[in-house]
């Protein structure tokens, strides 16, 4: 399957600065920082710092260096709200493509909290 990557995404700006964020984590592969339109009190974005569309690109195609880094970050940011710990809860989303109305086309994960989100399939 071939990924074509648009480097001139909003998510890509913000990886070489030319966009400010509000940084919440970020280590060698991977940069987690607070969703520009929050849709919960706990809404941050965590993305891999390569080139990667979506999920199934990043999966098949980063090192497993990155995807462990990827999913260490997002875990301490869900740890803030885990019901594991003292919160209530969180959801992760990730988008994809036009049916999974994905508007940046650089692969991220929403991770919202600090509400009750409702139930939600579609
Ligand atoms: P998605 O629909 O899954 O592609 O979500 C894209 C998210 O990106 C959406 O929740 C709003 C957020 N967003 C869009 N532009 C910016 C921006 O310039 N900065 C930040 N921090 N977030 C943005």
């Amino acid at each position: 399957m071939a990924y074509s990557y648009d480097d001139q995404n909003i998510f890509a700006k913000i990886l070489r600065g030319e966009i400010p964020n509000k940084t919440v984590a970020e280590s060698e592969h991977t940069l987690a920082f607070a969703d520009l339109y929050p849709q919960a009190p706990l809404h941050v974005l965590v993305i891999p710092k390569g080139p990667y569309v979506c999920f199934d690109h990043f999966a098949a195609e980063a090192s497993d260096a990155e995807i462990a880094d990827f999913h260490r970050v997002a875990a301490k940011v869900c740890a803030e709200v885990s019901p594991g710990g003292d919160g209530n809860g969180y959801r992760t989303i990730s988008n994809a493509g036009a049916d999974g109305v994905q508007e940046v086309p650089h692969y991220h994960m929403h991770i919202l909290g600090g509400r009750p989100l409702g139930r939600m399939l579609a």
